[in-house]
């Protein structure tokens, strides 16, 4: 039986486990990414391991989430980031250079390879054929020492694409077609590969705008295999020397597979407030107050050229405003060279910096109950800054043509050529906005440069023998990591642990944050009760760092999204699931809960124990491997790869 490429990739990089679908495995990591938002903590964590050299291949340290600077803070982050890439060996991408995940397309993704990112749309570099995924920051940390990365090995989806896209139908289209089977829920533990003739017509911007928003299936990752598309991107890159052929053998065996004709495919768009709340475009009639392109999904070249190829020569109508964010510094001065950039100016577009900005909510929020189209991959409520806008996520497309006539359109009705711009054959390459890694012997006289904004990360203490708390509060299905913890206007405080705890659970419960401390402080343990597919979104490891700081010690949900589940163990919060899905209705919010023997529950490998509410016994499971049993009794992934470290040096 031949192996798809997934486990090809697996395979080859086993380090730790034999490999099972299902199992946990334990992988080496070849290449690693940081965002700001996300990399602070990772570094300071990587700090706290003492270490003196990074063990990857490649790491990058990425500025491009928060690039505002209201005030100090985010600006104390970049400093940071900067020396501690320069006394590490990493390479640093310099804020005005781009959102992480395209720039790493462009410079750096490699077939065959193993990239770990500490964001969830690390999957867009399986547009080349490289197994990338998302994780928390900590994860990311271990990896950079050389530690192995652990996954279940995963259930594989075989998405075979036949035909040709129509014109005005586009590789996004492809992605929410793709949601609108999967859905955002119940694929966790699975990769995404794409096989069959279809994909042979894509290239590998298209290809990453379909493993990018794949994230929002809540898969593992994406990825497509290494082929003559992937050859001729290199080579455009000046890269051609990274390609090889790489693909699934021919007898693969796929544990599901999903056939799509391409040729088949319209213009669709994620309605309010989910990206798995897919509609057609021709069934909409709404009108339009906000249009914003950009963000990792949607802003390479052939995106932006495509739209301004649209709008040329034209003008925005009034009562409606239009964003456009490049995806890296490439794709700006590329479009800025040829006089396209001029072309979307002329129209009217706000043309923004090269980085994620109104994507996360930290700018461009539109007016109250307003609808706003994007071409970015996630449109949870509020995650714009505005909590009663109505966000579709559409093509780049679809959205030039609603900032044409002011309302949703679908473009085929615009009685327009489909303008098809070819990828260049030559990408402008021109690395000098990021920082090499230094020779080694200067690094050790770098000095790590600490803001008033750069704060110690807090570390939990071992699991104690039972857990005796209270359900500070119940939440219902889809809670986001955005809901969790918020991201815009609060991103600043991404470095300062308890400020930003302050925020936790802000969009849905303004109190809650008051409540746990308080409670923390009495010695009650804080439990979170939750529905289905609890920490859906983002990596962010703050959704699990900022309620350990306010003593959470457990979240009992119907189910749990991969990567806030293994944040959540990183930091020594159990992630129980209900045995019988009903008794979520049994823990409203205050109910006083205690789970007797938890320590010797985790230390006897036992997945079932009982929750005692009253004169209730609820039934919880835990799904954990050994290795994450012996982390939540450390109390978190810091403390026992620290033990790890000592017993190896005993
Ligand atoms: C997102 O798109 O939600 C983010 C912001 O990029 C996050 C990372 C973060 O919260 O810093 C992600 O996708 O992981
Ligand atoms: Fe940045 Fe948005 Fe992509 Fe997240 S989804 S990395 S915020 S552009």
């Amino acid at each position: 039986m031949g192996y798809t490429l997934t486990e090809k990739i697996l395979r080859q990089h086993l380090a730790d486990g034999s490999y099972e679908t299902g199992k946990e495995i334990g992988i080496k990591i070849d290449q690693t990414l940081t965002q700001d938002a996300t990399g602070t903590m990772a570094y300071l964590q990587l700090e706290s391991m003492a270490l003196d050299e990074i063990a990857t291949e490649l790491s990058v340290s990425y500025v491009d989430h928060n690039t505002i600077q209201v005030g100090f803070e985010n600006a104390d982050d970049h400093a940071y980031l900067e020396s501690i890439a320069k006394k590490y060996g990493i390479y640093f991408s310099r804020p005005g250079n781009g959102i992480c995940h395209q720039v790493h397309l462009e410079r750096f993704a490699r077939p065959g390879k193993t990239l770990l990112g500490s964001d969830s749309h690390t999957p867009t570099a399986g547009g080349v054929g490289s197994i990338a995924i998302g994780a928390g920051g900590l994860d990311v940390a271990v990896a950079m020492g050389g530690g192995a990365y652990y996954l279940t090995a995963p259930r594989v989806i075989n998405v075979r694409l036949e035909g040709r896209l129509q014109p005005w139908a586009t590789a996004k289209d492809i992605i929410l077609k793709v949601l609108s089977i999967l859905s955002t829920k119940g694929n966790v533990g699975c990769v995404c590969e794409y096989t069959g003739e279809g994909i042979s017509s894509l290239t590998v911007p298209e290809r990453a705008t379909i493993t990018n928003m794949g994230a929002e299936t809540g898969v593992t990752t994406s990825i497509f295999p290494s082929d003559k598309q992937t050859q001729r991107f290199l080579q455009a890159q000046g890269r051609e020397e990274q390609w090889f052929p790489i693909s699934p053998d021919k007898d693969a065996v796929y544990d599901q597979t999903i056939d799509i004709d391409l040729s088949e495919i319209e213009p669709l768009a994620s309605a309010p407030h989910s990206p798995g709340d897919i509609v057609r475009i021709k069934d909409l009639d709404l009108p339009v107050d906000q249009v914003m392109i950009g963000s990792c999904t949607n802003s390479s070249y052939v995106d932006l050229m495509t739209v301004a190829a649209m709008l040329k020569g034209k003008h925005l109508p009034p009562g409606v405003s239009l964003g456009i964010a490049p995806g890296s510094r490439q794709v700006l001065n590329s479009i800025a060279r040829n006089g396209s950039l001029s072309d979307l100016i002329t129209f009217g577009a706000r043309i923004l910096e090269a980085s994620c900005g109104f994507c996360i909510g930290n700018s461009m929020s539109p007016c109250t109950e307003s609808v706003s189209v994007r071409t970015s991959n996630r449109n949870f409520k509020g995650r714009s800054g505005t909590p009663s806008a109505r966000v579709y996520l559409t093509s780049p497309v679809v959205a030039a043509a609603s900032a044409l006539t002011g309302k949703i359109t679908d473009p085929r009705e615009l009685g327009m050529d489909y303008p098809r711009i070819e990828m260049p054959e030559h990408f402008e390459i021109d690395d000098s906005m990021i920082i090499p890694p230094l020779p080694a012997a200067v690094r050790k006289e770098q000095k790590i440069c600490r803001g008033p904004n750069i704060g110690e990360p807090p570390v939990n203490g071992p699991m104690p023998e039972e857990i005796i708390g209270q359900v500070t509060i119940r939440v219902g299905d889809q809670v986001t990591t955005d809901h969790i913890m918020p991201a815009g206007s609060r991103l600043k405080y991404r470095s300062n642990v308890p400020k930003y705890s302050e925020f936790v659970f802000e969009p849905l419960d303004k109190d809650f944050s008051a409540r746990a401390s308080a409670l923390r402080d009495r010695g009650v343990h804080n439990i979170i009760v939750a529905g289905y597919s609890y920490g859906q979104g983002s990596s962010r490891e703050h959704a699990a760092l900022c309620p350990m700081y306010l003593g959470v010690k457990a979240i009992i949900a119907k189910s749990i999204e991969r990567i806030h589940a293994a944040n959540l163990v990183n930091f020594g919060i159990i992630p129980f699931s209900f045995a019988q899905e009903s008794d979520w209705d049994r823990l409203p919010d205050k109910t006083e809960v205690k789970i007797p023997g938890i320590r010797e529950a985790l230390q006897r490998g036992k997945s079932d124990v009982m929750a005692l509410a009253g004169d209730m016994q609820i039934g919880l499971k835990m799904s954990l491997s050994q290795r994450q049993r012996d982390i939540l009794l450390a109390g978190g992934l810091l403390p026992f790869t620290v033990m790890a470290a000592a017993r190896k040096g005993e």
